[in-house]
Formats: C-alpha cells, structure tokens, sequence
C-alpha cells in the first residue's frame, strides 16, 4: 500500500505526467483506499511542490507540470466517486475568484461535492464579480462556493461578499469559501457562512447547509 502511494506522491512532486496513469490504476486495482491516494499521496506532493517553489529550488513550469500530473491522476479516480443516487440534494455554484487561476483545490472540493450527490457548476477560475452574480441571479443556486490559493485574491472574496449583500442576493444564498490561505477568522470576518479547509470539510459544510434550510 504505501509503494502505491510513494510512488504517486513521488510521481506528482516530479511530474512524470507520462507515468501517473499507469500508477492511480495500479493503486485502484490494488484496493487502495481513494481518500488516501487523493490525501497522503496527491495533496501531499502539491504541499512539497508548494515548499520547494516557495524556497527557490523550483519554478512556475515545474509547478504546472506537477499540477497536469495531479489532475491526469484526479480524472482516473473522479468517476469512482460518484454517488449512485441520482436525485440532486441541492444546487452549488463553484468558482475561484478574480485574479486566480489556481483550480486543483476547486475541481477536487467539485469531485467530492459530486460523489456526495449534490449538483455542482463550475465557473471556472479568475471570475469577474459581474459574471458570478449575473449566474446566481439565473442559477438561484443554494450555495456558492468561492475558492482562492492567493493571499493577494482573498480581497476579492471580501468584494464578492458586499456586492452579494448590496444586490440583495444574500437572503437565500449561503455562502462557504476555501483555499489554502484563507481559515474560519477570515470567513466569518467578510461575513461568509462558512469555511472549509478540505474537500471533506466542504462537503459537511454543504450538508449542514442543506439540512438547516
Ligand atoms: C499547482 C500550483 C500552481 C499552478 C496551478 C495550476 C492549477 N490548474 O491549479 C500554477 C503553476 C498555474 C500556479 C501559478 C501561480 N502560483 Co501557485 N501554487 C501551486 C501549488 C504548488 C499547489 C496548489 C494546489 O493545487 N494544491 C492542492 C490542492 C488540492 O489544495 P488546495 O488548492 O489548497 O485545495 C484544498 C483546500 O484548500 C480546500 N479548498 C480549496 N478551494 C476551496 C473552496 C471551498 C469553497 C472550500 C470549502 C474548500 C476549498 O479543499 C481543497 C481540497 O482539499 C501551491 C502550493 C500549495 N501547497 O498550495 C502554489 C501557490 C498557491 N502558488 C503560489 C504563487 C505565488 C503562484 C504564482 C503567483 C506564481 C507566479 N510567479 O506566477 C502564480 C499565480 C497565478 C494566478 N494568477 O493565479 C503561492 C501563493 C503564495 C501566496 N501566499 O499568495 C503558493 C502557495 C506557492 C508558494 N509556496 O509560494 N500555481
């Protein structure tokens, strides 16, 4: 078990985006449990990526190919997550703010918010608050979810927020945000509903949402 997932962190902080489809497989046929693949092997080598560019000894291509290896792995392990039943719990809107194009952390949160059989759209990454209200305003989603990875996008979320609340859209709509540099102090402080600081936490959060409406 713990080759399995050696090698894939291994495979993931090199990226040897060639090899890491033949490993995920090789983990999934060997019963490997698919929180530990995602958890100990695959975000553990995005957090050795992080340090290592944050020290020097790598640069933004590296990084990028490390996170192609990432996804080419996650694609492998989302459709066993999906949740046999097929009636949605409830509407999320996914996106990462403006000025971020960091989307890895957002696509898994999708991924498991998906397996737990809620309806989710994405919008994607670096979106502008005119498009996302105008999509909660069609949508009338039940939860938005906001995503950011850099402490220079978090004021976004804050603009988010207020623009939310000024154009009346808050009374229905809760609203949870994630990403590594954003915590609980920071959520509540810009007046979001929650904070998440995993995939897993998103989806309790969206549970407790669902079941408190
Ligand atoms: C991969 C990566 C990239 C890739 C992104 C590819 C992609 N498609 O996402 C590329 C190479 C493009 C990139 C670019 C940049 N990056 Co970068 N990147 C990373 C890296 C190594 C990993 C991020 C990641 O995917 N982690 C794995 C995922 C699974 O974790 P996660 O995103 O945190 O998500 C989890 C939780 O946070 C949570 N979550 C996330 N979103 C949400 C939302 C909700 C609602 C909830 C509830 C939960 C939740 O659940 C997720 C799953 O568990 C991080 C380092 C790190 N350890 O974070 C740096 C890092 C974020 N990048 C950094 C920087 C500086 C940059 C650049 C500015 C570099 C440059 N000079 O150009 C650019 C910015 C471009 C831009 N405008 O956005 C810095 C940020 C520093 C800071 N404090 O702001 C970091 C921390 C690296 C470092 N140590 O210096 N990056």
């Amino acid at each position: 078990m713990g080759d399995h997932l050696d090698q894939i962190r291994d495979a993931v902080i090199s990226g040897k985006h060639k090899e890491i489809e033949e490993l995920v497989k090789a983990a999934i046929e060997d019963n490997v449990e698919l929180n530990n693949l995602i958890n100990d092997a695959m975000i553990a080598a995005m957090d050795v990526v992080g340090r290592k560019f944050a020290d020097g000894d790598i640069f933004v291509p590296e990084m990028l190919v490390s996170a192609v290896t990432m996804k080419k792995g996650l694609d492998l392990i989302k459709p066993l997550l999906k949740d046999e039943d097929t009636q949605s719990k409830g509407t999320i809107i996914m996106c990462t703010v403006k000025g971020d194009i960091h989307d890895i952390g957002k696509n898994l949160v999708i991924m498991m918010l998906e397996g737990a059989g809620f309806t989710v759209i994405d919008l994607g990454v670096d979106l502008t608050v005119e498009t996302l209200i105008q999509k909660v305003e069609e949508i009338k989603p039940d939860i938005l979810g906001l995503s950011a990875l850099l402490t220079t996008t978090m004021p976004e979320m804050k603009h988010v927020m207020e623009t939310l609340g000024s154009k009346g859209l808050r009374d229905t709509l809760k609203v949870m945000v994630g990403g590594a540099p954003v915590d609980a102090t920071f959520a509540e402080k810009i007046g979001a509903d929650g904070y998440g600081k995993d995939a897993a936490e998103a989806v309790k959060l969206v549970r407790d949402f669902v079941s408190a409406k």
